[in-house]
Order: structure tokens, then C-alpha cells, then sequence
């Protein structure tokens, strides 16, 4: 592969409106194909007259070391409606694969249906396509082919697939979209030095920008997230574009073939190999529309049972059900909540899944465990790896064997893997009758333990062996090393699916694709390659998992699974996989939670305390500390580690109670943010940028995270420190936990340094926020029987429209909301009877403070008997002469802390499900200065 290409271009096309930084240097890793790209040969409008249908045709093959050219291709461009325009690139001849509609349901694009007349072909179509209501324009040239995608408003060029030689800059250009079977290539022009985000999913010391000059590998793999900058167990071909002045938009790429993504000063590349270009560009402009966009073409997030809030304990290596009965005890005597016990593969017979030990884990005794953490209102998670061992006594494998769901090898013969418990055979989920052997399996082992949710490892798939050739020698019985390939594998003669021509960058050293995972000669019921489809097996994994959870449970299924995908946030939760107990790990972690949370997966968190590698004292301090804000807060750790729950330390158990008792406090805050993303798709933990696109300075922040709009969180993430400065948006914030304590920023005063001593962490609320909560309890159900309350954060020095004839009232100056529901319906949504939403509101003006509840749907709440008692009011000026809870005085108490300007008004007595006012008169001492 050369350089770049050679394009001759003129000065006439729209690409030069995109003329961006002139200086800086060409990457190192952008080296391009050459080629002299495409020709338009014709182009029609859509019927409907959403876009364009057009035929490209090869100008001049390209050197075959990748493989021949695809000869004429099929382009569609269709505005959509959601703010997205859809660009798609295929073989016009013939079929090509594509990610599966059974995992991603969405319009086809076989079906279009052209105009007869075609558009004239000029060398520069100047005006693009347009489709008056939409905010995006794609425009094209004929020749070389290229296409843009054009914020109307702004005329900002977002992509470019074309990008001059002359352009000044002394770089060479490109215009070489090349399109082979086994190799897909395609740059966009980006301005100098952009601002990117996305591309997962690997462990990120960059920060939260993605690095100019690095190649993201996409390729789903079983390795270690403390290992950072190569492709992890997840694939997420999309990216965030944040440009000067604050307007985002997003590309998504939907294509599940493992790909390398080369980020320049000035550009990107899409290196693909295989299946088509399927563009998706949302136009944004702000950071949650965009997600809300891309969501909604991939699926909003699941919706997740209000359990999964609490906090839960895992251990790799908890040698028997005493052991589990031992931790559960120890939590309970240091007084700290644990929601759940997870079980990891030690409690399977020989590792086998749906089985468990009978000598440390014999039913007898797992059973009533289980029953007596369901009498607690406590819950039981179980792990489950895809393979299935080859045992020809073992009842899921039969019955496996006899619906013959189990993938195949290019010879037709059952694929053989080797994973924990051996030999086993890998599960096709797209395979008609997967599903029904899956459901079964979880059906069968639910009667024998009830388990309240799945657990998905090793689904990349795993493979401890790997390639198309693995064979057990007839006399090796048992591996002696069990997690170490013993097969015997000659992968001397591979196929072009085992070998391709174009070898992405995985591991970071072009190792083979087929290692430590199936063949990817291997071949589902319908013949189309694990080549093909290997990013996308987790997600059918994660699919199959959750329906067969909701047809044997009846109830919201909870999955937490390892390798995603575009799209499998509609399914499952997800964890960051195994970090390592290092300030590194814990400082990635945060950029780890935000990437996935716009990925669509908001549901996250990383093992606390570390998986791999003994951690340490203040390490753990300072990771439980963030981790209780974590918006999936487990402690999990590798066998090979010692311990690490919360108790064995006095340090850590009382930073635990503290932040927990936080935590347990704000479910109803943190349950109403995942109702938002199942809404809208807005992610639990946000990047700054998302609330201030507009300064800079906020694009790079990844080491505080918001919660919704309203929480900041500002952790140490470093051994030994004791101060943070973390940056606020513009607006006063309230320390959370000691609102005495306050912040004023403004756009020229963002960063204020904070002391955060070892028991430490700075939590801060907005002003302007009115967040719901309940009282901590030793479990979230029994939290939620507990009287409501709302935090009240006012900006402090209300002035202005205290006068009578004061004009703001009709403008809130805080606002919050609470959603509660009935979490065995499968979604959360506000539906008659078995959910209530919440608007709150405050109001001052005319001397008074208004505060008010309107209610959508209360019938639930009512029913549920769920009552607010208690309103706190951060920002207060003095103690209130009256205070009328609907219009009558009287019943509440009030009381206002000097010490910190609060007033609590307690004994409310209000009923959720009804719409309520609470207004109290403004101080003298305010009303004075007037
Ligand atoms: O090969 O099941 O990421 O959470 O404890 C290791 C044992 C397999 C990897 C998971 C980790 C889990 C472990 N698993």
C-alpha cells in the first residue's frame, strides 16, 4: 500500500467548502489504497423523493494484492426521518452480507424504488439533495465519485469523502473509495484537529477524546481491559463529531466485519473488511440529540429492573455456597447493603453451564441460599459462557445436538472450541431453533434455581484454542493446564476467511482473526461465515438470553453481558470487563462508563476495586468512592486476587456506608435517568461536554462525570491525592453532601480546586435541580416502601422577582422529575395502573416560593401508597413565616439551618400520585431589599 492517491481535482467542487487547517503534518497511520475510485453513471431520484439511487462504476481497478475490485455499485441516499440520513453502498450485481435484521430490525434498502427520469449528470451536482425538512444535505460529485454530508444550517461540511490534492495544504488528497469483497475503504475529511468520540470498545489512557494518529481496531476479543488501546470484547463503529462553537452530529457505520479505524489531524478512515458501507449520519446538533438519534435506529436502551441499582457483590473463586453465606453475613455486620450475590463459573459441574458442583455447590444447599436472599428481598445472578461441552451425558448438549443448533466448520462438521469445561461446541443464536434450546435450557435450570438474572461471559466467542484445524488428540482425556489450549491446531493452510488479504490491526500486532475464537471459515445454518458475523455474537447471545429470560420469568429480564454491538444496549447491561486494580483502570474507568453510555448502553460499570491484580487499601478508598456513583456498581475480583469486599478494611467499609447510604438515598433520582434513557436514550453518566459543548475545554474532560443534568461527580483518581480542580458548568452547585459548602461558576471561573481528604469524594448538585429521593434501607425494595422526599437546590440570593409585581413566576428556576413503576412490566414506560411520572417544578415570584408536583398517570403511586413527607431547600435565605401546603397552613414542620441555609419542610403527607403545591413566603430580610 502506497501513500495517498492522486486526485484531480479541480477547483470547482463542493469539497473545497471544506478547506479546514492548512498546517500540520500527514499522520503516520492514514495510509490509504490506491486507486483512482468510482464514476457515477447514473442517478434517479427515490419515488417519494427522499433521496437518490445511483450506480457507481470502477474507474480503474486498484492494485489485487486485497483483491479484485467490485466492479459497478449500488449507492441509495434516503433522509430518514429521526434527523438521519442514511448512505448505503453496495455490490449492484450481487448480495452481500449485512448485519442481521433479526438482531437490528430496520428498513431495507432492497426494496427502494427509483424515479424513471434520471438527474443530469454534470461533473458537480452543486445543490445536493435535497429534502426540504431535513436538517443534513448530501451532495455528490460524479467523478471520482465522492459524497458529503452538509449541515444545512451552517453549510458545515460534516463528512467528505473527497478531498482535493491542491488543497493548499501539501497534502495529498484522496478520493478513493474502494470496495472489494474482502476490503472496503473510505475516508472522510475532517477539520484540523476535530474533536472526536466513539469507536469502541477499548480502555482509553488518552482520555475521552479519541488520539489523532491512532488506528481503533474493531474487533470483538476475549483480553484483559486493564490492557490498553487495543480492540476489547465489544464493536462500536460510531462516532461523536464535535466542531467549533459546540454542534455535534454522529456517524454510525453499520457493519459487523472487523475493521481498522485510522484517526489523522485532518481526516478518517474506515479500513472494512467485508459486508457493505451503511452510513448513518444524525444530525445532532446537540451531544443527547444526537444519542437520541442513533437510539432510535439502533434500539433505546433496555429497560432495567429497579434492583439492578443497588449494589452487588461477584467473586471469581467463591469456593462454595458456605463461602457465599459467609460474605452475605460479613456485609450485614458492618451494616452496608449488598442487592445481590453473583455467582461466577464456580458453581458449575466441570464448568459446564446449567449444572451446578454437587460437591460445593449441591443444590441442597444453593437452593434454600438462593430462597433465603428471596426472603431478604436480595437477588442471585448467574454466569453462563456460550460454549457447550461435548458430553454426550450432559442434557443441554444433547438437546443442542438434536435441534443441531451448534455451529459448523467449512467442512460441514460441528466446530469445536475449547473453553472451560473442554471440548464444547458453540451455540449458532441466528439459527431458527437456537432460541427454542435456549429458552429450554434457562427454563429447566430456573426450576432449579431461580436466578434473577444472566450473566454473559466469554462471548466473543472465546476460544482458548482458535483456528480451523484444532483437534483433540485421541488420548488427551483432560487438559492438564484447563484455561491453556490443549488441541493440537496446524494453521499453516489457511482459507482467505481464516487468512484474509488485509490483516486489521488486532492485539495491536496483526494476529490472526481466527485466534482465541471460532474459525472464521465456520458457518451458521444458513451458510454465512463467523467472518462475517463475529462482532455481532455477543449480541445474539445477549438477544437469545433476554427473551428466554422474559418467556421464563414473565418479568423485565436483567442481562449484563461482556462483547456488544451497535444496538445490544436494547438488551443487556454491560461491564467494562477485567480491569485491573490500578489508579490507571480506575481513571479509564470513567471514560470507559461515557463511551458506553452513547453507545447506547448506559447501564455500566467496571469491576470495583479492580479484577486483576491485588489491589490496595486507598485504591479501593477511592474506587468505592466512584464506583457507588457508577450507574452499575459491582465489586468483582479474579480468582488469582485476593479478596476485596467492602468489609475487609475499616477504611473502606466506612467510605462504603457513607457513599451508599448516598446512593440508596438517590434510586429514585437513578431510576428516573434510566427511564430518560429508555426514553430518549440519554446515557445515566454524561461527559461534561455534553452539558457545555460550547467551551472547549469541556471536550477533553474524562475525569468527572454528571449524572443526568443535575450531579457532578469529581473523584480523586490518583494515589496520594488530596485536592481535586475539577471544572463546572456555569451556575452555582451545592457539595452534595455538605450544601454549605458552595460553588459559583461562571464561563470564566470554571475550575475550582476542592480538598478531598482520603474519606473523601466531591459530589455536587446543580441549582436549578430538584432531585427525588427515599431513605436508604438494606435493600432497594424495602428502600422503596420508605417515605419519598425531594431535594430542592434554588440558586442562593433569589432576588430580583421577590416584589410583588414580579414578572418571573411563570419561568421555573428548578425542575425534576420522578418516574415509578411496577418493575415486572417488561418496559418502563408511563402506562395507566402500573407506572407514575412526575413533573416538579419551583416558582418564586410575587414574595412567595412555589413549589409544584403535576402528575401524569397517578393511579399507581396512589395504589403503591407512596407519599412524599419531606421537601429540603438548598439556597434558602431564612426561616419562612408561612408555609401553605395547598393553600392550607399548618400541618408541615419547618425548620431552617442556619449553617447552611437550608430549609426542611417535613410531615407533608403527600400522596405521589396526586399534584400537589407547597409555596412558603420569601424572608423579610429578602423582601427588605427590594
Ligand atoms: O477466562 O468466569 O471477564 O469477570 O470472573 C476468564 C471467570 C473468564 C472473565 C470475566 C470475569 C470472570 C471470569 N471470566
Amino acid at each position: 500500500m502506497g501513500a495517498s492517491t492522486v486526485a484531480l481535482f479541480c477547483g470547482l467542487v463542493f469539497a473545497l467548502l471544506v478547506l479546514h487547517g492548512v498546517d500540520g503534518s500527514v499522520t503516520g497511520v492514514s495510509t490509504r489504497v490506491v486507486g483512482s475510485g468510482y464514476k457515477l453513471v447514473s442517478i434517479q431520484d427515490l419515488k417519494g423523493g427522499d433521496g437518490v439511487v445511483a450506480y457507481l462504476e470502477v474507474i480503474k481497478e486498484t492494485p489485487e494484492t486485497l483483491g479484485k475490485d467490485i466492479k459497478r455499485l449500488k449507492l441509495v441516499a434516503r433522509y430518514q426521518s429521526g434527523e438521519r440520513l442514511q448512505v448505503h453502498v453496495t455490490d449492484a450485481e450481487s448480495e452481500r452480507y449485512e448485519v442481521p435484521q433479526m438482531l437490528l430490525p430496520r428498513e431495507g434498502v432492497e426494496s427502494v424504488e427509483s424515479t424513471a427520469s434520471s438527474r443530469k449528470l454534470g461533473p458537480v451536482e452543486k445543490k445536493g439533495v435535497l429534502a426540504s425538512s431535513h436538517p443534513l444535505e448530501f451532495r455528490y460529485i460524479a467523478e471520482p465519485f465522492g459524497f458529503a454530508v452538509v449541515r444545512k444550517s451552517n453549510e458545515e461540511v460534516l463528512f467528505n469523502t473527497s478531498s482535493p490534492s491542491d488543497a493548499g495544504n501539501g497534502k495529498p488528497g484522496f478520493n478513493n473509495m474502494v470496495f472489494k469483497d474482502q476490503y472496503l475503504e473510505i475516508s472522510s475529511q475532517l477539520p484540523y484537529k476535530s474533536a472526536l468520540y466513539g469507536l469502541g470498545e477499548s480502555t482509553r489512557p488518552d482520555g475521552l477524546r479519541l488520539a489523532h494518529g491512532r488506528q481503533y481496531t474493531l474487533w470483538a476479543t476475549d483480553i484483559g481491559s486493564w490492557n490498553i488501546d487495543i480492540d476489547l470484547y465489544g464493536t462500536y463503529p460510531f462516532v461523536m463529531d464535535v466542531r467549533d462553537g459546540g454542534l455535534a452530529h454522529g456517524v454510525a457505520l453499520m457493519n459487523s466485519n472487523g475493521m481498522d479505524v485510522d484517526y489523522g489531524d485532518d481526516s478518517i478512515t474506515f479500513k472494512v473488511i467485508g459486508g457493505v458501507f451503511d452510513f448513518y449520519f444524525f444530525a445532532g446538533p446537540k451531544p443527547l440529540e444526537v444519542v437520541d438519534q442513533y437510539t432510535q435506529l439502533v434500539g433505546r436502551p433496555a429497560s432495567m429492573p429497579y434492583w439492578v441499582l443497588g449494589f452487588h457483590q461477584s467473586r471469581y473463586g467463591y469456593k462454595s455456597v458456605e463461602e457465599l453465606e459467609t460474605v452475605m453475613r460479613r456485609y450485614k455486620e458492618v451494616k452496608i447493603p449488598v442487592e445481590s450475590m453473583w455467582s461466577d463459573i464456580d458453581h458449575m459441574d466441570h464448568y459446564k453451564d446449567f449444572t451446578l458442583d454437587p460437591v460445593n455447590y449441591p443444590v441442597e444447599k444453593l437452593r434454600p441460599f438462593v430462597d433465603n436472599l428471596h426472603a431478604n428481598n436480595q437477588k442471585f445472578i448467574m454466569i453462563l459462557d456460550p460454549g457447550i461441552k461435548i458430553d454426550s451425558n450432559y442434557s443441554t448438549y444433547v438437546r443442542g445436538d438434536k435441534l443441531d443448533i451448534y455451529m459448523r466448520n467449512a467442512t460441514k462438521h460441528r466446530y469445536v472450541a475449547q473453553v472451560w469445561p473442554g471440548a464444547t461446541n458453540i451455540p449458532d443464536f441466528l439459527h431458527p431453533k437456537s432460541q427454542e434450546f435456549w429458552s429450554t435450557e434457562v427454563a429447566e435450570f430456573y426450576k432449579v434455581i431461580p436466578f434473577d438474572g444472566l450473566w454473559l461471559d466469554m462471548n466473543e466467542p472465546a476460544n482458548f484454542c482458535g483456528g480451523p484445524t484444532c483437534y483433540y488428540p485421541p488420548e488427551i482425556e483432560v487438559c492438564p493446564q484447563i484455561d491453556e489450549c490443549c488441541m493440537i491446531c496446524d494453521n499453516t493452510n489457511l482459507d482467505r476467511w481464516d487468512d484474509p488479504p488485509y490483516h486489521i490491526n488486532s492485539l495491536g500486532v496483526h494476529r490472526p482473526i481466527y485466534a482465541h475464537t471460532m474459525a472464521m471459515n465456520c458457518e451458521h445454518y444458513n451458510g454465512i461465515r463467523a467472518y462475517d458475523t463475529h462482532n455481532v455474537y455477543g449480541f445474539s447471545e445477549g438477544l437469545a438470553t433476554y427473551k428466554a429470560l422474559k418467556e421464563v420469568t414473565g418479568k423485565r429480564p436483567f442481562v449484563l453481558a461482556r462483547s456488544m454491538f451497535l444496538g445490544s444496549g436494547s438488551y443487556a447491561a454491560h461491564w467494562t470487563g477485567d480491569n485491573g486494580a490500578t489508579w490507571g483502570d480506575l481513571q479509564y474507568s470513567i471514560v470507559s462508563l461515557i463511551n458506553s453510555g452513547m453507545f447506547g448502553v448506559p447501564m455500566v460499570g467496571a469491576d470495583i476495586c479492580g479484577f486483576n491484580f491485588l489491589t490496595n487499601e486507598e485504591l479501593c478508598i477511592r474506587w468505592t468512592q466512584v464506583g457507588a456513583f457508577y450507574p452499575f456498581s459491582r465489586d468483582h475480583s479474579d480468582i488469582h486476587v485476593g479478596p476485596q469486599e467492602f468489609y475487609l478494611w475499616e477504611t473502606v467499609t466506612e467510605t462504603a456506608k457513607f457513599v451508599y447510604t448516598w446512593r440508596y438515598r438517590l434510586l429514585p433520582f437513578f431510576y428516573t435517568l434510566m427511564y430518560g434513557a429508555r426514553m430518549t436514550g440519554a446515557p445515566l453518566a454524561r461527559p461534561l461536554f455534553f452539558a457545555v459543548p460550547e467551551d472547549p475545554r469541556t471536550w477533553g474532560i474524562g475525569d468527572q462525570f454528571l449524572l443526568g443534568t443535575d450531579i457532578l461527580v469529581s473523584p480523586v483518581l490518583q494515589a496520594g491525592q488530596v485536592a481535586v480542580n475539577p471544572y463546572f458548568p456555569a451556575g452555582v452547585w451545592y457539595n452534595l453532601f455538605d450544601p454549605k459548602e458552595v460553588i459559583h461558576a461562571t464561563a470564566n471561573n470554571s475550575f475550582h480546586s476542592l480538598e478531598a481528604p482520603l474519606d473523601k469524594i466531591n459530589v455536587h448538585v446543580r441549582a436549578g435541580a430538584i432531585l427525588p429521593m427515599q431513605e436508604t434501607a438494606w435493600s432497594t425494595a424495602e428502600a422503596r416502601k420508605t417515605p419519598f422526599s425531594l431535594l430542592v437546590a434554588l440558586p442562593p440570593e433569589s432576588d430580583s422577582c421577590m416584589s410583588a409585581s414580579a414578572i418571573c413566576d411563570q419561568v421555573d428556576i428548578a425542575t425534576g422529575e420522578l418516574f415509578v413503576d411496577d418493575d415486572d412490566q417488561l418496559q418502563m414506560e408511563i402506562k395507566d395502573g402500573t407506572a407514575t411520572y412526575v413533573k416538579y417544578q419551583a416558582f418564586r415570584g410575587h414574595g412567595r416560593y412555589i413549589l409544584t408536583a403535576n402528575v401524569t398517570e397517578g393511579a399507581y403511586a396512589l395504589k403503591k401508597g407512596f407519599v412524599l413527607q419531606t421537601v429540603s431547600v438548598l439556597g434558602a435565605q431564612a426561616s419562612p413565616s408561612s408555609v401553605l401546603v395547598n393553600g392550607v397552613a399548618g400541618a408541615a414542620k419547618v425548620n431552617f439551618n442556619n449553617r447552611d441555609s437550608s430549609l426542611t419542610i417535613t410531615n407533608l403527607n403527600l400522596p405521589i400520585g396526586k399534584s400537589f403545591e407547597v409555596s412558603w413566603d420569601c424572608t423579610t430580610k429578602v423582601a427588605l431589599t427590594i
